[in-house]
């Protein structure tokens, strides 16, 4: 009790800052427009542990962390946590406590395919997600589902995971049997949350399974993933549309501002899009890769003596294949950046070929991980930006959210209530057509290398008691309220 009123009192008192702020007539402000979905996401590997439970094959990250247990702070994985495998009611009743509409969970591949094919389907891996699937609709909670958030079955990632295209078929034959199992149930479809971070894995990012071929690994794996979405949303267009689901990526990249105002630092703010988010979403909505992605990465390895760009082609069938195959457009937005045009990182390496060299404003305040600092005006700009770049696609926010180490969480409600607000703004003054966000995330939760050091949930899980208790923090009853007030019911 004591929470709620607090919660209410923080509630009214950031209202007034974020309204006195904008300058313009509280009523256009304060609503969302009717329909807009209110939601929180988890995935797989930091939710759910039972990592070998009831017959699951071994993913990349299991792999990784029982291989390499100090990848990650303290020796920490993903083995337990918080335990959604057995516990995953009492996720449905905080999402329902809170009154988020939508859940965004993802489906693990080695739980349902524990060698990742077909041939060999877990039965107790495929009710568990059917069981989630009915708990929530029972609930009246709209399910979103990612059938690929980072964890491949490692059998595949013995022939080379993304690098190599055998994948893309064993992912079409997994997505088929998905849509088939669950389609009739679940309308919102994600196949591949954040490419940019998986290509992340085989390339120089934080991720399994940190192959660290930069420059080379990241534009070969992006590849296949590109290929793989095509496949599975021409399958779905062909075996599926009488459930008619809707269909996307969970995109991400940088949010950039231009560190000068000269035409060169101007530039490398398009150029930074085009690297990122244009990598994985020019290809699938406009056909093929950004024209400066193709250019540089081509010039630079010629540069290098090779005989084929690092930046692998596309046929012409292909690039027909993969464009068009987005109903919608999922947009995870942390952060923002600064940038300017210039050369850094490894030789070769996807940063070095955009010719960007990224840091922060000073000015925007600091959060529990150092990639993370508070822009809530990024998320305006980059809603402008991809409308600009790919029309009047319907954007859902698929993540969103502050992390901290655990301490009162007022800053986060801090961060959700001017996100919000930068929102409403996107959606009344830029016509931005976003229809919905999921915040990252409805649980404290195992987050990559930082462990459960670091915390994202709007509800605590007590990682001591066996039944990893859920409670809601401040911020978890801050919106409840917000979602009461801001939502118009049809
Ligand atoms: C998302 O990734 C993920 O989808 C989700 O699983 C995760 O829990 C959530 O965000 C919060 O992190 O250290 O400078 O190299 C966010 C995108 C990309 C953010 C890689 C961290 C590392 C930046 N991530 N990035 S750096």
């Amino acid at each position: 009790m004591a929470n709620l009123i607090s919660g209410l009192i923080l509630t009214l008192s950031l209202l007034e800052v974020a309204l006195s702020d904008d300058g313009l007539p509280i009523a256009s402000h304060t609503m969302f427009p009717k329909g807009f979905m209110f939601g929180a996401s988890t995935a797989a590997y930091q939710v759910e542990g039972g990592w070998n439970a009831d017959g699951k094959g071994v993913s990349i990250w299991d792999d990784l962390l029982h291989k390499y247990p100090e990848y990650v702070v303290y020796n920490m994985n993903g083995d337990v946590s918080d335990d959604s495998y057995h516990f995953y009611k009492d996720d449905v009743r905080v999402l329902k406590e809170i009154g988020f509409q939508t859940y965004r969970f993802s489906i693990a591949w080695p739980r349902v395919l524990p060698d990742g094919t077909t041939s060999n389907i877990n039965q107790a891996g495929i009710d568990y997600y059917m069981n989630l699937i009915d708990e929530l609709i029972a609930n009246g909670i709209e399910p979103v589902v990612a059938l690929y958030h980072w964890d491949l079955p490692v059998t595949l990632q013995k022939f080379g995971g993304w690098l190599n295209p055998k994948v893309v078929d064993l992912f079409v034959d997994y997505a088929d049997l998905m849509f088939k199992t669950y389609g009739d149930k679940v309308k919102w479809w994600i196949t591949i949350n954040e490419p940019e971070s998986v290509a992340g894995g085989y390339g120089g990012g934080d991720a399994a399974p940190a192959l660290n071929l930069f420059g080379t690994g990241d534009y070969l794996s992006g590849h296949n993933l590109l290929r793989a979405h095509g496949k599975t949303y021409r399958l779905y267009q062909k075996k599926y549309s009488h459930f008619g689901g809707k269909i996307s990526m969970a995109f991400c990249g940088a949010t950039c501002y231009p560190a000068s105002d000269s035409p060169e630092d101007i530039a490398a703010v398009d150029r930074c899009f085009q690297f990122s988010f244009g990598w994985f979403a020019h290809p699938v909505i406009k056909g093929d890769y950004p024209p400066v992605m193709r250019e540089y990465v081509d010039e630079n390895s010629m540069a290098e003596g090779r005989d084929v760009s690092r930046l692998p082609y596309f046929t012409e069938e292909e690039i027909q294949e993969i464009n068009g195959t987005v109903d919608w457009f999922g947009l995870n937005y942390y952060t923002s950046q600064m940038v300017k045009a210039g050369l850094t990182d490894m030789d070769p390496s996807l940063n070095r070929d955009s010719r960007i060299i990224k840091s922060f404003n000073s000015s925007w305040p600091t959060s529990g991980t150092n990639w993370l600092r508070v822009v809530p005006q990024g998320l305006r700009l980059i809603a402008t930006k991809v409308k600009e770049a790919y029309g009047d696609i319907p954007i859902m926010v698929t993540e969103n959210g502050y992390p901290d180490h655990g301490e009162h969480d007022d800053l986060r409600i801090g961060y959700f209530e001017t996100h919000l607000a930068e929102l409403r703004r996107a959606i009344y003054e830029d016509g931005c057509n976003i229809f919905g966000i999921c915040i990252w995330s409805i649980i404290d939760n195992f987050e990559w290398r930082n462990g459960y050091t670091v915390k994202f949930g709007v509800v605590n899980v007590d990682f001591n008691s066996p039944n990893r208790t859920r409670t809601l923090k401040n911020s978890g009853y801050w919106f409840q309220h917000y979602i009461a007030m801001h939502k118009l019911v049809e």
